[in-house]
Order: structure tokens, then C-alpha cells, then sequence
């Protein structure tokens, strides 16, 4: 798969795109990365990418004219047209079903706002997708294109090595995990649950089910199909239970 970013900060993307599975995915040209400076399509001897909003109002919004132009000059770098998404806060919001559509793909242009956001000129005839991360305000769309990227990455085929495979995850069936253990099996006096010591594989089977039934209830409910009331606890996690007073 082939990703376009077109950004104003393309420093940004060198760190977290570089290590781990996305770094991998890169070296096994898997994931064929470009990083674009949208002012290069500036054509004013100031380099301007934004402008005043007509109809008033605060900050700056950047310019259709720039967009577009820098839209044009990468798409006819490669062959496929690709899917240009927009990273907006006011976009739909990104999801395990919307990750895996866009993970078949063979082209994805990534656009980064920045200032107020994009003229909607553009959105309306560049635009095919407008995605957001989730409902906080960040300073930009770069974090939440470099997010978008990752989880695509680990839907490409080959991309998480043999063994894993993307199909069988949490949110494929709608629950969360269930709690992970290793060695020490006690340390400082805090234990491991019995059961996962006792080689019965059934009954850590359903363990874990009901570990994952009991987490899901408790912190996504909406996972389960309940309304989201907002009437969830938060804050500070519970320590249940009294402390495991085991020796070493
Ligand atoms: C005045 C209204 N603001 C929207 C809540 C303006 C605004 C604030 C921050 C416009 C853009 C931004 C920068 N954020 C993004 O570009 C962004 C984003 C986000 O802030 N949260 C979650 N997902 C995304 S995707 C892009």
C-alpha cells in the first residue's frame, strides 16, 4: 500500500513512524511512505498556505488554491488515483470497520489540518473521506494521520509476521481483553489468579471469557449494545479486594 501525507510540519512524521511494526512494514515495502510539505505549493514570495476566513471569525483557514495544487503535484507520482481522507475533528469518527476499509486501499492521501481547519472548497471537491480520532482537540491532524497509519499498517497483509493475525482481535468480536500474566508468578505479594497456574485449560477459557464479559460491562458498555448514558464511574481506576499476602 502506498501512503501520501501532504502536511506543514513533515518533520512530525520521522519517530513514530520509524520503529516497531510500521518501521518493519516499510523495510519490507509493505507500507511505501511519502511525507509532503504542503508549502512547497505556495506560490506568494511569503510562502502563504492560509488566509483570513471570509464572513469573520477567529484563526486562519488554509487556501483551496494550495491544497489543491499540492493535491495534484502527488497524485501524479504514482499510478492509482487514491483515496484522499481529510483528518478533521469535525470528521467521522475513526473506527476498527473504517480502519479495515481503508486498509484495502491501494492508495491512501492523507490530508493535515492545521490553523481552523481546511476551505471547504476543497472538502467538497478533492475530498473523499473525513475521519477524526476521537472527540478531544488536538493542535493538528498530524498525530491523528500517524495513528490512522499505524492501525492500517497492522491490516496489511504480512505486516505483523506470521504468527498474529489482525482478524482475531478485540473490537473483531466486540469485547475487550481479558487480564495478561507471566513470570514471577508472585512478586512483592501480589499473585497471579490461581486458576491460570492450574493447567485446566477450560476453565481459564472461561476465566477469561468472564474477565472480558465483566471488563466490557464496566468500561464499554456500548460495546454490549447499551446507550452510552455517560453514567459510566471514571476517574481514578478501583483497587478491588483486599492485597494478596503471598510469600515469594
Ligand atoms: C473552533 C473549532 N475547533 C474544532 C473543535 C477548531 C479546530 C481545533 C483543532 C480545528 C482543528 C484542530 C486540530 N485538530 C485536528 O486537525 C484533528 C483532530 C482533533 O483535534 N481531534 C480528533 N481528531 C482529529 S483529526 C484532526
Amino acid at each position: 500500500m502506498r501512503v501520501d501525507v501532504l502536511t506543514l510540519f513533515p518533520e512530525a512524521f520521522r519517530g513514530p513512524l520509524d520503529v516497531s511494526i510500521v518501521k518493519r512494514a516499510r523495510e519490507d515495502g509493505l507500507l511505501d511512505l511519502h511525507v509532503h510539505d504542503i508549502r512547497e505549493h505556495a506560490t506568494d514570495r511569503h510562502r502563504t498556505v492560509d488566509d483570513y476566513p471570509f464572513g469573520g471569525g477567529q484563526g486562519m483557514v488554509m487556501r483551496v488554491d494550495v491544497l489543491d495544487r499540492a493535491l495534484e503535484f502527488v497524485r501524479a507520482q504514482a499510478p492509482e488515483r487514491g483515496l484522499v481522507v481529510y483528518l478533521t475533528p469535525a470528521g467521522e469518527r475513526l473506527n476498527d470497520r473504517i480502519v479495515r476499509e481503508l486498509a484495502a486501499e491501494p492508495r491512501l492521501i492523507l490530508v493535515c489540518g492545521r490553523y481552523e481547519g481546511v476551505d471547504e472548497r476543497f472538502v467538497e471537491h478533492c475530498v473523499d473521506r473525513e475521519i477524526s480520532i476521537g472527540d478531544y482537540v488536538l493542535t493538528g491532524g498530524e498525530l491523528p494521520a500517524m495513528v490512522l497509519i499505524d492501525a492500517v499498517t497492522r491490516h496489511i497483509p504480512g505486516a505483523l509476521g506470521d504468527a498474529a493475525s489482525p482478524e482475531e482481535e478485540s473490537f473483531a468480536d466486540g469485547l475487550l481483553e481479558h487480564p495478561q500474566y507471566t513470570r514471577p508468578a508472585v512478586y512483592r505479594g501480589w499473585a497471579v489468579p490461581d486458576v491460570l497456574l492450574s493447567g485446566h485449560h477450560a476453565r481459564i477459557e472461561a476465566w477469561r471469557r468472564a474477565q472480558r464479559l465483566a471488563r466490557t460491562r464496566e468500561r464499554r458498555p456500548d460495546l454490549l449494545g447499551e446507550p452510552n448514558d455517560g453514567a459510566q464511574p471514571g476517574g481514578r481506576r478501583e483497587r478491588l479486594g483486599a492485597p494478596d499476602e503471598v510469600d515469594e
